[in-house]
């Protein structure tokens, strides 16, 4: 065995690259082009032996794993896929690798389509839903509502740092749902226009509590007061094994220039020296939002309430084992 490590493929490292710059985002997108790089991986692998060909797959899945920390869906996608890694020559492994990440990427849109269906159960004609950040999963509920015929409007917050919510608003505009946008700030006193808080998930705990982007738990707690019922559309890839074992969910610290640029600091400090101006930017990417303030989890496989979601967790994940790239 000689002392170089593996190669990983320029595809793996442009994809991931691409999802720590948020270029793919949303937990459902993310899980997707993990999928695709692997597939690639193993596609376009040189490796002439079994052994050094399952090195790059892990080390290709350990590159693309490092990118984002919160989004469960890509441990678990990169996990599906190394598992059906299966056969005794490399010819055998890549068909497999290849065969297993092209039925993830199929179940994974299936599941979606099958989620918002359940999801357009609990949306009423006239209803008045409002969203938070942008999720495929929550939009999927209102495009299944809208194909079922049902008259939809939406309050789309605004979503700091990076005002994903126009990501929604653009959609929903592409749909012909009518739109108000709002910043976030404002978001309690439009509950009392809404029938229903409509979030996805990034990461969605044993407890069931649902990691989202930041400002899902404040909004959560207004709703709760307010009356609003709140309902999180999570495919179970979302679902967080680890978090039946004990572990938390790690939070996403993104860069402060998200929220203050550089140019910008210097005006509010008076100088340019961002390591000594005394002012310190905190950039979380989500929180954690306690079950006791969510009404619904709506996955693929049914509609449950939080607390009972780890029964779903333990049927479809058994008991958790080490990640498939630490060898
Ligand atoms: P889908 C996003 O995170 C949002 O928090 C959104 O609710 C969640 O992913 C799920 O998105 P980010 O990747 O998988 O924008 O439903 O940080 O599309």
């Amino acid at each position: 065995m000689d002392d170089r490590g593996p190669d990983v493929d320029s595809a793996v490292t442009s994809t991931a690259e691409r999802i720590a710059a948020m270029e793919v985002r949303g937990a459902a997108a993310i899980a997707d082009a993990a999928a695709e790089a692997l597939a690639t991986q193993a596609r376009e692998s040189d490796a002439d032996r079994p052994e050094a060909f399952t090195r790059e797959l892990r080390e290709a899945a350990r590159t693309l794993y490092e990118t984002r920390p919160t989004a469960v869906s890509l441990p678990n996608a990169l996990r599906y896929v190394l598992r059906g890694m299966d056969g005794d020559t490399v010819a055998e492994l890549r068909a497999a690798t290849i065969a297993r990440a092209e039925a993830f990427q199929h179940d994974l849109a299936h599941a979606q389509t099958e989620l918002g269906a359940i999801g357009a159960n609990r949306l009423r004609d006239g209803d008045v839903v409002m969203t938070h950040c942008h999720s495929t999963d929550a939009l999927a509920c209102v495009e299944a509502a809208l194909e079922d015929g049902k008259e939809l409007e939406a309050i789309v917050k605004e979503t700091r740092p990076r005002k994903q919510g126009h990501i929604t608003a653009q959609q929903l505009r592409e749909w012909d749902v009518p739109v108000t946008l709002i910043v976030d700030n404002a978001a309690r006193r439009y509950l009392d226009r809404a029938d229903h808080v409509l979030v996805g998930a990034d990461s969605i705990a044993a407890d069931g509590s649902v990691i989202n982007k930041i400002g899902t738990s404040g909004l959560a707690v207004s709703a709760r007061e307010r009356g609003v019922p709140v309902m999180v559309a999570a495919q179970t890839i979302k679902l967080h094994p680890d978090t039946m074992t004990g572990h938390t969910v790690e939070i996403e610290m993104r860069d402060e220039r998200e929220v203050l640029e550089d140019d910008h600091r210097a005006e509010i400090t008076g100088d340019g020296d961002g390591d000594s101006d005394g002012l310190t930017v905190e950039n979380p990417a989500f929180d954690v939002t306690p079950p006791r303030y969510v009404d619904a989890i709506v996955t693929e496989h049914g509609q449950f309430p939080p607390e009972s979601i780890v029964t779903l967790m333990r049927e479809l994940f058994g008991e958790t084992t080490g990640e498939p790239w630490e060898p």
